[in-house]
């Protein structure tokens, strides 16, 4: 039987990569054969076009290549690693995946909508995920967050605008198919934002 596709999003600071370890922990715990990933990356070829995309550089890199790259990225991904693991019926786990190219190229650079889904139905086929966990937060907690972490990568130099229309962008996917997202307050303490994540995924069957 295929896999089932879980994704994680959010904007800057919403603890994707901490609450990705608990989602593994559930799957795993529940006895599912996981492969855990990210986007941009997650192959060699395409963890060389994440760095091209995160490193601040001196020549912008105008929105088309980021785009292109965002896909070129995915296509290496889904060919080499996520179809492949589906179809042998593990589950994949994967930190990021298309409606991050909705929100950030979609709402941040306010590209066109119907370029994206064109390239959309050419990368990615009858690849969906079955369910994506959306961290939301507002923008100046997580912003607070991210700048208390770590050096700011390329994206997270951009202005408050830039990270609004992201959220408004990710919102609205989520409103748009409520089936798939389960929207997760990651607000409060962790605690409490992995108990949302538990009850989201009792969907799915797991930790029922
Ligand atoms: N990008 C794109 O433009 N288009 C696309 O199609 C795709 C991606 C796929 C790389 O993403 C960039 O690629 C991304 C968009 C672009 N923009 N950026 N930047 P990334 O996922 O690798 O980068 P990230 O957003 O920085 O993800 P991250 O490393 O998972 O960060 P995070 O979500 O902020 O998670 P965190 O490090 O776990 O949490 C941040 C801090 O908050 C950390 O100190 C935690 O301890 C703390 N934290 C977490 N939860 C809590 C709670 N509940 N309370 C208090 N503090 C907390």
């Amino acid at each position: 039987m295929r896999g089932k596709l879980i994704t994680v999003e959010g904007g800057e600071g919403v603890g994707k990569s901490t609450n990705l370890a608990f989602i593994q922990q559930q799957l795993e715990s529940a006895g599912i054969d996981l492969v855990v990933t990210r986007e941009p990356g997650g192959t060699e070829v395409a963890e060389k076009i994440r760095q091209l995309l995160l490193t601040p550089s001196d020549e912008p890199i105008c929105e088309l290549s980021e785009l292109l790259l965002v896909f070129a990225a995915r296509a290496q991904h889904v060919e080499q690693l996520i179809k492949p693991a589906l179809e042998s019926g593990a589950w994949v786990l994967c930190d990021r995946f298309i409606d991050a190219t909705y929100a950030y190229q979609g709402g941040g650079r306010a590209m066109d909508l119907n370029v994206i889904a064109a390239l959309e139905q050419m990368v990615l086929c009858d690849i969906k995920a079955d369910m994506t966990l959306l961290l939301d937060l507002p923008v100046e907690v997580g912003m607070a967050r991210a700048r208390a972490r770590a050096e700011l990568d390329r994206f997270e130099q951009e202005q408050l605008s830039f990270f609004e229309s992201v959220r408004a962008a990710y919102l609205a996917r989520a409103e748009a198919d409520p089936n798939r997202v389960a929207v997760i307050d990651a607000a409060p303490a962790l605690g409490q934002v992995q108990q949302q994540i538990a009850v989201a995924l009792q969907k799915l069957g797991v930790g029922v």
